[in-house]
């Protein structure tokens, strides 16, 4: 690896002996942890996700940025810091260099993540949802950057869709016209997070982990540096009334607006306002389906090493 990356990141040695020698990894992202969920929850969630992974035969690399290192696999009090830390950055493709040269801390997105993966040789990674083009992008010019990120990044991205806090069909388009490919695992329909169902149409589908992991070894082979959506439905168990989503978002989206919320703040303020409105509800159907989105990561990852 290139000297002038490596002297940034730190990986953890079961990390790297895991990337050495060809072994399973799954990429984790930090901003989940520090404005996605609230504490104590969030770290306990970290925790379990990462023992999901290592269940499936892979090995977990949550990623952040520490005293201005970029961290490739945490430890449980690294977790901990990010779950409890007040004010800690929220890190987007823009803002890396920045906490880097200033020796900061900060929680990556899922752009910052897919990053710092990619420089680590991580190419699956596991989330909850992604960001996308906002409701009323057509006034404000909200799109998240992990769209851009998703075209020119080759890591592999397992999510639940997207909520419905953003406008699904420009959020599908955006990726057409950036050629990212959105994989529907196992449904027909792009899931919208708390729900199974958007009632789009997900422009592909795959049925079994190896098919994914095959696409995305043609995909490297070809010489595509775009990344992938992997869009797994929330568990049916956990999958939450979409009439009772769609009021809950409007309302949350509402108060977003009356508390002047704008910029990087929307989505953390829009999450806990949901969870808030839905009496902790939506907190338990994220938690589910981020370890359902593990599972599904981790049996990728394993399918394309043996590809690889
Ligand atoms: N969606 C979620 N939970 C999250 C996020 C999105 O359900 O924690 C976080 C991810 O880190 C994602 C980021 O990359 O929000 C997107 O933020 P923005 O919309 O400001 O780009
Ligand atoms: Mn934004």
């Amino acid at each position: 690896m290139n000297s002038k990356i490596t002297k940034y990141l730190d990986i953890t040695p079961e990390v790297a002996t895991a990337l050495a020698q060809g072994q399973a990894v799954v990429a984790l992202e930090s901003t989940i942890i520090a404005h996605g969920m609230p504490y104590p929850k969030n770290v306990e969630t970290a925790r379990e996700v990462e023992e999901i992974i290592r269940n499936q035969g892979a090995v977990p690399a949550t990623i952040a940025v520490l005293d201005g290192r970029i961290r490739i696999g945490l430890d449980d009090a690294d977790l901990e810091r990010l779950g409890q830390a007040k004010d800690i950055a929220k890190l987007s493709r823009r803002d890396l260099p920045m906490i880097v040269a200033r020796k900061g801390d900060g929680a990556t997105t899922v752009a910052a993540t897919m990053i710092c993966a990619a420089l680590a040789g991580i190419s699956i990674f596991a989330t909850g949802g992604i960001g996308g083009v906002h409701r009323g992008a057509e006034g404000d010019f909200d799109i998240s950057a992990d769209l851009d990120e998703l075209s020119k990044t080759p890591v592999a991205v397992v999510c639940a869709g997207a909520k419905s806090i953003l406008d699904l069909p420009k959020t599908l388009e955006y990726l057409e016209t950036r050629g990212v490919p959105v994989i529907g695992y196992k449904t027909e329909q792009f899931p919208a997070f708390y729900c199974r169902e958007s009632g789009l149409h997900a422009p592909l589908s795959a049925q079994d982990p190896a098919t994914i992991a095959s696409m995305l070894s043609v995909q490297r082979d070809l010489g595509y540096e775009s990344g992938a959506v992997i869009a797994n439905p929330i568990p049916e168990t956990h999958a939450m009334d979409a009439a009772e989503m769609d009021r809950v978002i409007s309302s949350a989206l509402l108060s977003a607006h009356k508390d002047g919320v704008v910029g990087k703040a929307i989505t953390p303020y829009l999450l806990s306002k949901i969870v808030e409105l839905t009496e902790g509800r939506s907190l338990e159907a994220n938690i589910a389906l981020v370890k359902n989105n593990a599972v599904l990561a981790a049996d990728i990852a394993v399918k394309l090493c043996a590809l690889r």
